[in-house]
């Protein structure tokens, strides 16, 4: 479990139901274009916390179907119902998911023990790996280096998928525990992660500009940092881009116009509106070509 992993994009319909041949050729898009190792499933980008369980079991299989063994799968499957983040577990590791992953729990102020217990509960029954989903601008869970030290006490737990530009905590991650996966999480930043050693990272821009982040990797594992610059400054202007225009309705409006059926967000995201669609055309042509 290395390298690029994208965090797979969803597509909707207009009435926001799940559009099955558009995730489908989302998949293949991911897999064919842009080249990436790995696919994330059900992460944020995935809008997963508006999806109902059945739903989000839908989205596994599908994925599934569709990437079998070509490239690497992780499930998230973090939820605030115990219950469901457990059926989950299984229902994905039953799947053939090569590993599960779990933002921390969020919403309620849990103190550290109870989010210790949350991600043991799910993995009591299940035999698979995790990564620990961390992205404290979302959930308000800032976890210090002895926390994380405990959470990876559990055999099970081998790695952490981190989004925060808290580089110092990086580093000190990394080299209190050179066993453990690190994936960063802001694609934005990947060449500083990177040099700091990461085994990879999981982002939503890989859906369309995965390959030059492996190109990035592979620029700072050869030590070629001038060209890991260049190739971040690209993917940099392409992602102040996107950000600019609305990051998720970008993502799908600029791989429809790549030929792939990317769909709609779900509500309350909103639908894209004249300016996004043709300021996403540009942001496909002026970058993506
Ligand atoms: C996921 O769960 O979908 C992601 O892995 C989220 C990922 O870390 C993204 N973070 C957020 O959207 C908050 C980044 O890829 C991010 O979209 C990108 O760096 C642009 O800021």
């Amino acid at each position: 479990m290395k390298g690029v992993f994208t965090a797979l994009i969803n597509s909707f319909d207009e009435k926001g139901n799940i559009n099955e041949q558009g995730l489908r050729e989302i998949v293949r898009y991911n897999i064919d274009v842009s080249q990436v190792d790995g696919l994330y499933v059900n992460g944020s980008t995935g809008e997963n916390f508006m999806l109902s369980p059945e739903e989000k079991k839908k989205v596994f299989e599908i994925v599934k179907d569709e990437a079998g063994e070509e490239v690497e799968l992780i499930a998230q499957v973090g939820a605030l119902n115990i219950f469901e983040a457990k059926e989950l577990a299984a229902y994905a590791t039953d799947l053939g998911y090569g590993a599960l992953s779990a933002v921390t729990p969020f919403y309620y102020k849990f103190d550290f023990e109870e989010i210790k217990d949350y991600y043991n509960s799910i993995l009591e029954d299940v035999d698979n790996q995790m990564l620990i989903y961390s992205i404290p601008a979302l959930t308000g869970v800032n976890m210090d280096l002895k926390q994380f030290g405990e959470l990876f006490e559990n055999e099970k737990i081998t790695g952490v998928k981190f989004t925060a530009p808290d580089f110092f905590l990086l580093e000190r991650l990394r080299h209190a525990y050179p066993e453990k996966l690190i994936f960063s999480g802001f694609d934005e930043m990947l060449l500083p992660a990177s040099v700091l050693g990461i085994d990879g990272a999981i982002g939503s821009t890989f859906n369309v500009n995965g390959r030059k982040a492996k190109d990035i990797l592979k620029a700072v594992h050869s030590g070629d940092l001038n060209e890991a610059r260049k190739l971040q400054k690209e993917s940099n202007d392409l992602i102040t881009a996107i950000l600019g225009n609305g990051l998720y309705q970008t993502i799908k409006e600029v791989l429809k116009d790549k030929g792939v059926d990317a769909g709609y967000c779900r509500q309350p995201m909103k639908k894209p509106n004249d300016e996004q669609v043709s300021g996403a055309k540009e942001i496909s042509r002026t970058f993506l070509n």
